[in-house]
């Protein structure tokens, strides 16, 4: 009898969870981070602090700008409808791990690296991957200097708290190429000093490179060398204490590169809102489909991310893409549905 009753228990219980599961619009618990951004109603995104052409700058009318912002500006869409409300945070490399682990940003967007030890040490979630990279080199064009080994016995600018520093003792030693370090704490001093003269070849991520040679007043002036020194994973990252805000983040970096996928853009969203495509109504949260209010935010979220920043292909032409100064091509930064890494989970 008391084995009877448990079973049915149980049963009832199961009954209750499966309508739980089902009735998921219910207000869901907000966690410390997710909470903090909506009474705010502002996120705080770590940014570059010298600035990162393409990637993070002020332009001249004070705004910020990039392919990293606009990631910090998707998220503010999706949590907050408004892609303006961010505050920058300007950091240097080496100040990154505090700003995560003090939890003065909400998220940060500074061409960071996913590493192993950066996930467990920083106490930091790691965002999908916006731009897979890698590290590269520059010499000054008249060096005649074409490969890693040409460095030996010269000296390299390079900046500390970067893996850019410690891939470089890596490479060099397999390359045989014994060379003095420049270090500095400073962005904006590495750069120079290596313009200057102080070093012979200046190494960062290549995008960074490209970034650095793109601005540059004379780009002719400098080659980025044909080797890639590392993997360079780079993506948003936020503090590891509020799992929800780190999905919120994810899912919202999923979304840009899911509309891409669906062909949904800036431009033509509102077409989609009617579409008889179960899966796209699903992602765009219309209908009774609870997407976003699984983790407090509107349904239509990626309708707001999609129509205020636009897709990742979007985001990246307008930053990186043939009509900027940088004219980089997709490469392994496309959908997997044409060779790239892109690719999202689904919206179920
Ligand atoms: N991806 C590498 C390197 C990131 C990095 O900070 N690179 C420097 C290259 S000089 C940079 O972008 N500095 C620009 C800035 O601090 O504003 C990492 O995560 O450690």
């Amino acid at each position: 009898m008391l084995k009877r009753l448990s079973v049915l228990v149980v049963l009832a219980a199961m009954v209750v969870g499966v309508f739980s599961v089902a009735t998921a619009q219910d207000a869901v618990a907000l966690g410390p981070i997710t909470q903090r951004v909506l009474d705010r109603g502002e996120v705080i995104c770590g940014a570059n602090k010298a600035g990162l052409a393409g990637f993070a700058t002020v332009n001249d009318a004070g705004e910020w700008e990039g392919f990293d912002v606009d990631f910090c500006r998707a998220v503010a869409a999706a949590v907050l409808g408004d892609a303006s409300k961010v505050s920058f945070r300007p950091l240097e490399a080496g100040e990154r791990q505090a700003a995560i682990q003090s939890e003065e940003i909400d998220i940060m967007s500074r061409n960071t690296t996913y590493t192993l030890s950066r996930d467990a040490v920083w106490g930091a979630d790691f965002s999908p991957t916006t731009f897979y990279d890698g590290q590269g080199m520059m010499v000054k064009s008249d060096s005649g200097i074409t490969d890693l080994a040409g460095l030996a016995g010269l000296t390299i600018c390079v900046q500390s708290g970067t893996t850019t520093e410690l891939n470089l003792a890596d490479q060099m030693s397999i390359a045989g190429a014994e060379y003095t370090p420049k270090v500095f704490a400073e962005a904006a001093a590495t750069w120079d000093a290596f313009v200057q003269g102080q070093c012979d070849a200046f190494t960062t991520d290549k995008s960074g490179l490209i970034a650095y040679k793109g601005s540059s007043a004379d780009p002719s002036l400098f080659t980025i060398l044909d080797v890639t020194m590392s993997k360079e994973p780079l993506g948003p990252a936020v503090p590891q204490s509020d799992p929800q805000w780190a999905d919120i983040v994810r899912w919202t970096v999923y979304a840009t590169i899911q509309a891409e996928e669906y062909g949904i853009t800036s431009a033509n969203v509102d077409e989609f809102l009617t579409s008889d495509v179960p899966e796209i109504q699903r992602f765009l949260g219309q209908g009774e489909n609870a997407i976003g209010s699984l983790y407090g935010i509107p349904n239509d979220f990626a309708v707001t991310v999609i129509k205020q920043v636009g897709n990742y292909g979007e985001i990246f032409d307008r930053n990186l893409g043939p009509d900027t100064p940088f004219a980089l091509g997709r490469g392994i930064n496309d959908l997997w549905t044409k060779g790239g890494l892109l690719y999202s989970p689904p919206f179920r």
